[in-house]
């Protein structure tokens, strides 16, 4: 695709019409090395497995087929785990109806294509998903490595990757190739595609023309940084690609769309749209893409970005490109909408905003942003609609705001937490507090990216946080939560004496199994209201549960695989699931404790192969009660070395189903975390139900 080229192209127009000079050779130098910088960076990055599916895959009414690369064959009939097919040229036969399912070995990786021709409905859809342990199900080196042509499917918990052709030696010796991760063809409608990876292809995920109302929720989308093969060609490096209508981008992380450019140096994008119309893009994080998105092709319209934090180092990073009717080339694109987003960019040739060719109100509005970059905010030819955003740079206020803001619009400092970590939260004293313009909440963006409700206090925020009193937001620049607190919603009960927390952190046993790496915390004082809830956004996906078989509804076997129990010596323990008792539905897991011990994870309930994204912060809540008045621990860690604690909360367990909620926040993506209930502080019985992390 000739666009992501002309990127550039553009950001050097705009440059010259705003009166900059042409690169310096230490500028084009330090482009040159750029490439080494991400070549080991993408190293360092890590993929793999991904435990996440709201809707477990016994859930579904109609058959399951499985393939298993090395324990399948495809003379098997295929509907068990021991009758596996092997191949995926054998599941492209099969004949999926509404309500089946495709299951995927993990572990596994086929050479090639899945045909994802099958549809369901709205009710019964199609899912093709894991099963097993380990890392996720990976298909790879096909010329898209799922092909959709059908409507009403799931993709779940996949991984599609490339191997590359080869290298273009003149260009910085960048990866090439030109396959596709996922591509939805015309007529694919109503499909999903979540809790999946896509990484090393030219394109992430293509909705083509014609596939419209697709929903592309919480993937991790990593170094797709692969061009064409084609020297001439300066396309690839974008991570999602939308020419399709009202399909939905959101929740997910992208990272590293970003190649070496024949013509611009760099360019690759998270997001291009190139002919689609109102499509939505919210809360996803976008880390170290050229461009986070471009907008192209005469037509593109209604097209909303909102509470989006992105953050990128590269020298000449983009965070938004649109153009008018005077680009007949690759405009006009109308009616683009941008609230709420927070953006850091810290290159030294970066450059936030271009619209040119004819900018206009009819072109783009742009509101409630935090926009921060250490070059160049932007450059539009003419005035668009703009209002209620901060601008702002290391230095202090920029002078490369070149083009009209309202009165409501400032150049001041944002007051954030950590931009070069991007910990986004506002300060307490940020001028972005409540300085916001309702527009976003009018057209339906209601939830932050922590998921408060919007707005709270006397008005809405700039930027993608919005501020909360009494936030579980860490008080300092730290990663993890300063003070996890864990609040029983309902009933209330007595405030207690707070316990004080160990003098000294509890050592930990040099087996091989995670231990706490952070003394218990102390109960935090439980408060008179639990947090809000998260609502519901009118034309967006409110965040998914992660979580496998939360509320133990899933038997005959599923349930265990997915909620392992781990018990240590001295501790003793049992587990049932029980319908005697249950917070949700029929069951609750029920975890007796008959031997205790201090080291509380020496009785562990757990589930692991969790994707957990870097800078988001997550909710996790539960129900439980047990015999007597006792306490639980609820931790998120890191399942395999080094066993990262994100939070680890203790919880007043009373003898009624009471709800707990806490706040999780991870700085770097984990791509095998767990959740863990701790219980063997003391004996007797404990049930938990409706887990949920989101
Ligand atoms: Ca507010
Ligand atoms: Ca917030
Ligand atoms: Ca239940």
């Amino acid at each position: 695709m000739a666009l992501v080229g002309q990127a550039g192209v553009m950001k050097d127009e705009a440059q010259t019409a705003a009166g900059a000079t042409c690169l310096s050779a230490v500028q084009r130098r330090a482009r040159r090395t750029w490439g080494v910088v991400r070549a080991t960076l993408m190293l360092s990055l890590l993929m793999g497995a991904l435990g996440s599916l709201g809707v477990s895959p016994a859930a579904a009414a109609g058959t399951s087929y499985y393939v298993d690369c090395s324990g399948g064959n495809d003379s098997n009939l295929g509907v068990q785990p021991t009758q596996a097919w092997q191949s995926l040229g054998r599941a492209n036969t099969a004949t999926l109806l509404p309500g089946d399912s495709l299951l995927l070995k993990r572990g596994c990786t086929w050479t090639g294509s899945l045909t994802l021709k099958w549809s369901g409905t709205a009710t019964a859809p199609i899912l093709v998903s894991a099963y097993g342990s380990g890392p996720l199900p990976a298909i790879k080196n096909g010329h898209e490595q799922v092909a959709v042509t059908g409507s009403y499917a799931i993709i779940d918990s996949l991984a599609v990757l490339a191997d590359s052709f080869g290298y273009d030696s003149g260009c910085n010796n960048a990866p090439t190739g030109y396959l596709t991760g996922v591509r939805f063809f015309a007529g694919a409608t109503y499909d999903i595609l979540r809790n999946s990876t896509a990484t090393s292809l030219e394109y992430g995920t293509t909705v083509e023309t014609g596939a419209n109302h697709i929903k592309i929720l919480n993937n991790v989308f990593q170094n797709n940084n692969v061009k064409d093969p084609n020297p001439a060609s300066d396309a690839g490096g974008v991570a999602i690609v939308l020419s399709g209508d009202d399909n939905e981008v959101g929740f997910n992380a992208i990272s590293g769309s970003d190649i070496c450019s024949e013509q611009n140096g760099r360019d690759g994008a998270a997001i291009e749209i190139y002919g689609g119309h109102r499509n939505t893009m919210h809360h996803n994080i976008a880390v170290n893409n050229d461009n986070f998105t471009e907008l192209g092709k005469a037509g593109s319209s209604d097209n909303t970005y909102a509470y989006n934090t992105v953050r990128a180092s590269g020298a000449t990073a983009n965070f938004l490109v649109t153009r008018g009717a005077g680009d007949t080339t690759h405009g006009p694109t109308y009616r683009t909408k941008i609230y709420n987003n927070t953006v850091y960019l810290s290159g030294a040739q970066s450059y936030a905003i271009q619209c040119t060719g004819g900018c206009s109100p009819d072109i783009l509005t742009f509101k409630n942003n935090i926009v921060w970059a250490e070059d160049r905010i932007g450059y539009a030819d003419a005035a668009f609609d703009e209002s209620n955003n901060i601008y702002w740079s290391s230095t202090g206020a920029p002078t490369t705001v070149w083009f009209p803001i309202s009165t409501s619009s400032r150049k001041i400092d944002p007051q954030l937490m950590n931009v070069a970590t991007g910990d986004f939260h506002l300060r307490s004293n940020s001028p972005a507090i409540d300085t916001g313009t309702m527009e976003s909440v009018n057209a339906g963006y209601t939830t932050d990216i922590d998921n408060n409700p919007v707005p709270q206090g006397a008005g809405v925020d700039i930027g993608a946080d919005e501020f909360v009193t009494s936030s579980l937001v860490p008080a300092t620049p730290t990663p993890a939560p300063a003070t996890p607190t864990l609040v029983p919603a309902t009933p209330t009960p007595a405030p207690a004496t707070p316990t004080p927390a160990p003098a000294t952190p509890t050592p930990a046993p040099a087996t091989p199994t995670p231990a706490p790496a952070t003394p218990t915390p102390a109960p935090a004082t439980p408060v008179t209201k639990a947090p809000p809830s998260p609502t519901a956004v009118p034309g967006t996906t409110p965040p998914m549960n992660l979580i496998h078989n939360p509320s133990f509804e899933t038997g005959g076997g599923w349930w265990a695989d997915w909620w392992p129990f781990r018990l240590q010596s001295v501790a003793a323990a049992n587990l049932t699931r029980d319908n005697t008792t249950a917070e949700d539905g029929a069951y609750s897991i029920k975890i007796t404790v008959t031997q205790n011990t201090s080291q509380k994870w020496y009785a562990q309930l757990q589930q692991p192969n969790l994707v957990l994204q870097g800078s988001r912060t997550y909710t996790l809540t539960f129900w439980a009660k047990a015999a007597t008045a006792r306490g639980a621990e609820a931790c998120v860690q890191g399942a395999a070395t080094p066993y990262t604690v994100y939070s680890c909360v203790e919880a007043p367990l009373t003898t009624n189903w009471q709800k707990f909620t806490t706040s999780v926040y991870l700085s770097a993506t984990d791509s095998n975390a767990a959740v863990e209930f701790n219980l063997a502080e003391a004996t007797g019985p404990v049930w938990l139900d409706n887990v949920s992390l989101s």
